[in-house]
């Protein structure tokens, strides 16, 4: 028995490299429950992060009552990690939507009937699409929460239905960064790497990932191999001293800790080093790459010197990390939000890329790159096109691709947007706040505590002239602004399938019933589009999907002889054991664990999911100079210079701000501030200084201060930290309800949403919020009555560890680890590479054509 609370990551099982990793089953039932006393055990994986654990539900008298890993899964091998122990399934009885909800003739959001509320919607609707705006009055701003059949229903809906260019995700704030990066250098979305690869690197590369936290299995995972005979070194790129940091530091790797906003001077200095040592595969570069002379002549003038004076870290710093990489056989890389959500962000995440292919380390054994995801179905989001990109890794682009989808559907190419861009999430909030988007859809996602700037963004939910649609377990934030709350099924209560980070296909089963009247995304989507009575071109219904398993299969047919290609797969296939990465088709019928083995990439103009942007301006490419360039199965090795973050520290801000997570919390906590254990463990927000900048400021431990931006401020107990110095960090989990559920502001009415901060400035190619940099002030109000309520066990650990006393789950935290002795999870195999002319398909897996 462990307590998982005080013990994030559980026991060890060390193994040396290249030997599998053990299996260990992770179980945490309810209070007072014992594994015989279950009735049934429902299978699924968990969502509450992109690493997708295999897992069964417990199911007792119709209600759930707890988890349990699954030992076969390739993916997490029988564990779980907190959020998935205590926060997967306690909210699953509390204070749910159960009925929806319209105003009343006093503006009172009231219960009313499913026909009621869809009548609402569907009138609001036609009523818009009568009008000159037509279909651009729509807006849908969806999720990386719902599952694949969900987002392929809205897809076809908001594409084929109405023909509005206006849907995105909140995989905007997330991932789009992720898909932009593995774009432009591979051709297409795809995720090159396994979590296999782990077993085999000699060597393992975070930037901007605090992986300890956010993905906590898959770091057990990197500490079995840091226990084990042959250990990885690990280098970390965090400002803040993270436990991937401090395993950097343990196993003789580099930590580089950049002030937030300088990601890309830093990259670019590692490319010039990797380079100017000669540590580079020169035929891969030739054979498989574009763009190596550019890439030089950008990188020259970064030495590490320059790069010390910009991201101040020390230089000696900046060599270790290019040696370790440069020498190293074979290099895992992952990337998440200290990248993603800044400024530079596509460029900086391309520059991994660039490190990779100059050495050739793709699709072999331990040389993967992971563009992570962060939520657990953000990869379906983006596959099957409800972020706006077209289904199946098209290229809206080309017009070969829309008549493909056209054929698909039975529609007018006419019909599917395509003539723009689709418009990315923060201009359908400008759209919204500009008064031409009038209908807004939102589904599985809390903006008025998630996108940046909040204050604008309730000025513009509260817009009289704006419809707002809110589908949702719970009554959120967002939903209180709504003019008609739809009440969702959510996991566990419903069927449907979905994609973690490294393309691994899981189904989920529905174990019990919804609450109430709450039905599933699916349906509701499926609803709206018969009330509408869309049609195909032969005037026969344009969706005639009764469940799940219909749209999978049709789904299925979108992605043939796609790189993202499910056509191999079925529920039944899915079912009792692993889950299985995709493309699954005729030549790889068990799944594909890495892509790429033969260094043919997707580039093709024909293939292609983009023509691709410059990484500086965001300017995008067109058809013809993209197919002048022939890349023709050629990654492309994109360059750009750094540029300073729009708001740097001056001095009226002296304070980079930067934001994220905390392991014990799921964004803005609907469902881990519902589980006991965990709520326990991070109770309210608190706000990190350094003990340098602490002692400054004349703050001690748990002082409440005053954070403020040009947008807007925060007050919460100071951590007194171990960060670097002229960083603040502030959680971005805690919106304006204390306990989620109840009525009423946060505690004293106080602002404690990191996002009162953050500005409205997005990346110019993936077009993802600069979540993560701002400059601050900090000012000390009051003294402390209690330290910050910050867990000791992580990164937001006191500076002194005798300060504070340390975060622990008590006796309901219990959870039984059992270290199998069954064999563990094999992975599918890596296509071999094949001889191929040029240009061509060779594996049939790896190209997407
Ligand atoms: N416990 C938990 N796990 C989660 C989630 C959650 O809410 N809670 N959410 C899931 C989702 S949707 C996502 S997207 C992922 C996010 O996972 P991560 O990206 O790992 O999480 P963050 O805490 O947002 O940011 C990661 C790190 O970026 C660092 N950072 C900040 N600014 C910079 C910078 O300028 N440069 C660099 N190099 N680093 C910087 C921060 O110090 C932080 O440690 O987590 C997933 N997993
Ligand atoms: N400052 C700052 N801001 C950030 C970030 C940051 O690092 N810093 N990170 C950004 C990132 S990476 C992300 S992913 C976003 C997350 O931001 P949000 O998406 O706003 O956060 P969640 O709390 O996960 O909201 C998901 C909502 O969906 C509901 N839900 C869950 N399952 C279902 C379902 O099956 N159906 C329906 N209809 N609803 C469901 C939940 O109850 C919840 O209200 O925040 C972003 N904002
Ligand atoms: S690592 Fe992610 S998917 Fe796995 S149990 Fe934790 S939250 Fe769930
Ligand atoms: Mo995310």
């Amino acid at each position: 028995m462990v307590d998982r609370v005080a013990d994030v990551w559980g026991g060890r099982t060390p193994h040396a490299r290249d030997t599998p990793w053990p299996v260990r089953v992770d179980t945490h039932l309810d209070t007072g429950l014992a594994e015989p006393d279950v009735d049934r055990w429902v299978q699924s994986a968990c969502v509450l992060c992109s690493n997708g654990c295999g897992c069964d539900i417990a199911v007792k008298d119709g209600r759930v009552v707890g988890v349990r890993g699954r030992a076969a899964d390739v993916v997490n091998h029988g564990r779980l990690g907190p959020k998935g122990l205590y926060g997967s399934w306690q909210w699953n009885r509390t204070d749910r939507l159960t009925r929806p909800l319209v105003r009343d003739g006093a503006g009172r959001l009231v219960e009313t009937d499913w026909d009621t509320a869809m009548g609402r919607v569907v009138q609001r609707s036609r009523e818009l699409l009568a009008t000159d705006a037509g279909a651009l009055s729509h807006g849908f701003y969806t999720s990386g929460q719902l599952f694949l059949e969900e987002y392929y229903a809205l897809a076809v809906i908001g594409k084929a239905g109405l023909g509005t260019p206006h849907m995105d995700g909140n995989t905007r704030l997330c991932t789009a960064t992720a898909a932009a990066a593995m774009k432009e250098s591979f051709g297409s979305d795809g995720q090159p790497g396994s979590y296999s690869d782990i077993e085999a690197a000699d060597a393992i590369f975070l930037y901007g990932h605090n992986m300890a936290e956010t993905q906590t299995v898959l770091w057990a995972r990197v500490l079995d191999r840091v226990e084990g005979a042959d250990p990885p070194r690990i280098v970390a790129v965090d400002p803040r001293l993270t436990k991937v940091a401090e395993a950097a530091r343990a196993t003789g790797g580099v930590h580089l800790a950049p002030v937030p906003g300088t990601n890309q001077a830093l990259m670019n200095g590692l490319v010039r080093e990797v380079i100017a040592r000669g540590w580079i595969d020169e035929d891969y570069v030739r054979d498989h790459t574009q763009g190596y002379d550019e890439l030089v002549a950008t990188v020259e003038p970064y030495t590490p010197e320059r790069v010390a004076e910009t991201c101040r870290v020390p230089a000696e710093d900046v060599r270790r990390a290019a040696r370790v990489f440069g020498t190293s056989e074979r290099v895992l890389s992952t990337v998440l939000q200290g990248f993603y959500q800044s400024h530079q962000a596509t460029a900086a995440s391309c520059q991994v890329n660039n490190l990779h292919l100059l050495r050739g380390l793709l699709g072999r054994p331990g040389c993967g790159v992971l563009q992570m995801n962060g939520q657990p179905t953000a990869q379906n989001t983006r596959e099957c096109g409800a972020d706006g990109d077209l289904p199946g890794f098209r290229n809206w682009d080309n017009p070969d691709h829309v008549r493909e989808l056209a054929a698909l559907w039975n529609v007018d190419p006419i019909v599917i947007p395509h003539w723009s861009p689709p418009t990315h999430a923060m201009q359908i909030w400008r759209y919204c706040e500009q008064g031409s988007v009038r209908f807004l859809w939102i589904s599985g996602t809390n903006p008025a505590v998630s996108l940046p700037e909040l204050s604008r963004i309730r000025r513009i939910l509260a817009q009289e002239g704006l419809f707002v649609v809110v589908q949702d377990g719970f009554l959120t934030e967002t939903a209180r602004f709504a003019d008609v709350v739809l009440p969702a099924a959510m996991w566990g209560e419903k069927q449907g399938t979905f994609t973690n980070v490294n393309r691994t296909v899981h189904l989920s089963e529905k174990a019990v019933e919804p609450p109430g009247e709450a039905r599933s995304d699916l349906d509701i989507f499926l609803d709206y589009a018969r009330r509408m009575d869309f049609r195909d071109r032969d005037g026969n219904p344009l969706v005639t999907w009764a469940g799940p398993e219909e749209v999978f299969e049709a789904w299925k047919e979108c992605t043939r002889g796609r790189l993202c290609d499910y056509t191999g797969l079925t529920y039944a296939t899915l079912r009792g054991g692993s889950g299985i990465p995709w493309p699954v088709n005729d030549a790889a019928p068990g799944g594909t664990d890495r892509l790429y083995a033969d260094a043919h990439f997707p580039t093709h103009a024909d293939v292609c999911e983009t023509y691709g942007h410059d990484l500086l301006t965001g300017g995008a490419i067109g058809a013809e100079a993209y197919r002048a360039k022939r890349p023709d199965g050629r990654a492309f090795l994109k360059a750009a210079e750094f540029s300073p973050p729009p708001e740097a520290p001056d001095e009226e801000f002296p304070f980079a701000l930067t934001t994220g997570r905390t392991a014990y919390h799921f964004h803005t906590r609907t469902k881990t501030g519902r589980s006991r254990q965990l709520r326990r463990a991070a109770p309210d927000a608190w706000v990190e200084l350094s003990a340098a900048d602490a002692r400054r400021l004349g703050v001690a431990e748990g002082d409440v201060v005053r954070v403020e931006s040009r947008r807007g401020a925060v007050l919460a107990p100071a951590r007194v930290g171990r960060g670097r110095d002229g960083v603040v960090f502030v959680p971005f989990h805690f919106g304006y309800f204390d306990a989620p559920g109840t009525d009423g502001s946060s505690p004293g009415g106080r602002p404690r949403a990191a996002n009162e901060l953050t500005p409205t400035e997005w990346d110019p190619v993936s077009k993802q919020p600069l979540l993560k940099v701002a400059a601050v002030r900090v000012t000390r109000v009051a003294d402390a009555t209690a330290p910050a309520p910050a867990p000791t066990t992580t990164a937001s650990a006191p500076a002194d560890p005798g300060a504070v006393p340390a975060t622990t789950g008590g006796p309901d935290a219990e959870v039984t680890e059992e270290v199998a002795p069954v064999p563990p999870p094999t992975p599918p195999p890596t296509p071999a590479p094949q001889p191929g002319p040029a240009g061509t398909t060779s594996t049939g897996t790896s190209s997407g054509g």
